[in-house]
């Protein structure tokens, strides 16, 4: 195998919250009355809360304090929390759980490198939280992608090098993140156009070709 560990994006790759992001921070757009559509929601694919906070308010013409935008984080967080619970094993498609599967098999040692602070909660959602050898996510994150931190406590956690692992990215953020700490990066979704990705791919399974090469 090219590389002894795998470390997963979440959102965009093994399974889609995106929409349900797009409803929490409608909902709370609505009510501040700022305009807001799917189109600024792509923006903040795999962005931390706090800067899809940021992005959503630069339609306002209000200066909100720190301390209001905390409890607007925490209001969208708390929707989009709830929202969670309509998610179940049928989230994750089968090219995605034959692919873990067959890693695992090869003894390819797999990890989760999310943003989310809720990505605990949706690995369990989805039936999955027993098949991460290290789950790395947003909680006690000092920096966001793209900065590499949250890749390279995902390696650490592995016993792994940044250079022996793959990173799989639908953000751009994402590989920026992963060249960044020296990872190779495989870039799926939106990412698979971006020309910093290592390998393009149209579905999480092509990466096994990759492992081959
Ligand atoms: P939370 P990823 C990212 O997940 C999402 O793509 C991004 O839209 C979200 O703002 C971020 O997690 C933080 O999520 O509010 O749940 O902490 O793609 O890094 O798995
Ligand atoms: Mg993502």
């Amino acid at each position: 195998m090219k590389y002894k560990g795998v470390i997963f994006d979440l959102d965009g790759v093994i399974c889609f919250t995106d929409e349900l992001h797009y409803l929490a921070w409608k909902a709370l757009a609505d009510r501040l009355n700022i305009y807001f559509d799917r189109e600024i929601n792509q923006r903040m694919r795999g962005v931390s809360r706090m800067d899809s906070l940021n992005i959503l308010l630069e339609k306002s013409d209000v200066e909100y304090s720190e301390v209001q935008k905390e409890a607007f984080a925490a209001e969208k967080n708390a929707i989009y929390a709830d929202s969670l619970r309509k998610m179940s094993e049928k989230d994750v498609s089968d090219d995605v759980r034959q692919t873990l599967k067959t890693l695992r098999e090869k003894g390819v040692k797999i990890a989760l490198g999310s943003s989310s602070k809720n990505a605990q909660a949706i690995l369990e959602r989805i039936g999955l939280e027993e098949m991460f050898d290290a789950v790395s996510d947003g909680n006690g994150l000092e920096k966001f992608k793209p900065d590499p931190e949250v890749f390279l406590k995902a390696a650490e956690k592995l016993g792994l090098e940044p250079k022996d692992c793959l990173v799989v990215e639908d953000a751009v953020a994402g590989i920026d993140a992963g060249v960044a700490g020296g990872f190779a990066t495989a870039g799926i979704g939106p990412a698979a156009g971006y020309d910093k990705a290592g390998y393009k791919i149209e579905k999480v399974s092509d990466i096994l070709k990759i492992s081959d090469l």
